[in-house]
């Protein structure tokens, strides 16, 4: 599975280790369709395709992928193996598991050895659009008109949450 934004250069990876895991990182995919921002989603399974995920980390840097972001659940290897490969910034997505609700994926994810950080997120949808619109947040640091969308998008949420109202008592 592969998405692009305008037929540019991905500037950021969308890796996840199953087409289950889509349901979430759906959600990673449509912040950066909203910020314009070039992008690939691909599956890729840690433990299923460990060939494919180690050429896709040594490719990363020379594609010029700014950041990968990737989600996984149950023994979520899939982003601290990515950064094992590469420097690129990875930003981790624990995936709801079955069993566990992704506490699993969550642990397998954050518990990184001291010398490869991978950024880890929130389990499900949240994690998943907070990890794009960090990675917005990277980009938006040496692009202005980025940096204007981001500050829209942020004041769009303060005038929502304003709006708030709630029920009589
Ligand atoms: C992980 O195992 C995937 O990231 C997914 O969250 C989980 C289950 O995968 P499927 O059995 O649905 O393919 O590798």
């Amino acid at each position: 599975m592969t998405t692009t934004q305008d037929q540019q250069a991905p500037l950021i990876g969308v890796l996840m280790g199953s087409s289950s895991d889509w349901d979430t990182m759906q959600h990673a995919v449509q912040i950066l369709q909203h910020f314009g921002v070039a992008h690939e989603a691909r599956v890729v399974s840690a433990h299923r395709m460990p060939d494919e995920l180690f050429a896709y980390a040594e490719q990363a840097a020379g594609r010029g992928l700014q950041a990968i972001i990737a989600g996984a659940g149950g023994a979520a290897h899939l982003p601290g193996m990515l950064a094992a490969k590469t420097a690129v910034p990875v930003l981790g997505v624990p995936v709801a598991s079955k069993h566990l609700q992704g506490v699993d994926s969550l642990h397998s994810i954050v518990q990184m050895p001291r010398g490869i950080p991978v950024a880890t997120f929130a389990i499900g949808n949240a994690g998943a659009a907070n990890a794009a619109l960090f990675a917005v947040a990277m980009l938006a640091t040496h692009d202005k008109a980025l940096a204007g969308k981001l500050q829209a998008f942020r004041a769009e949420q303060t005038a929502a949450a304003r709006a708030m109202t709630l029920p009589p008592t």
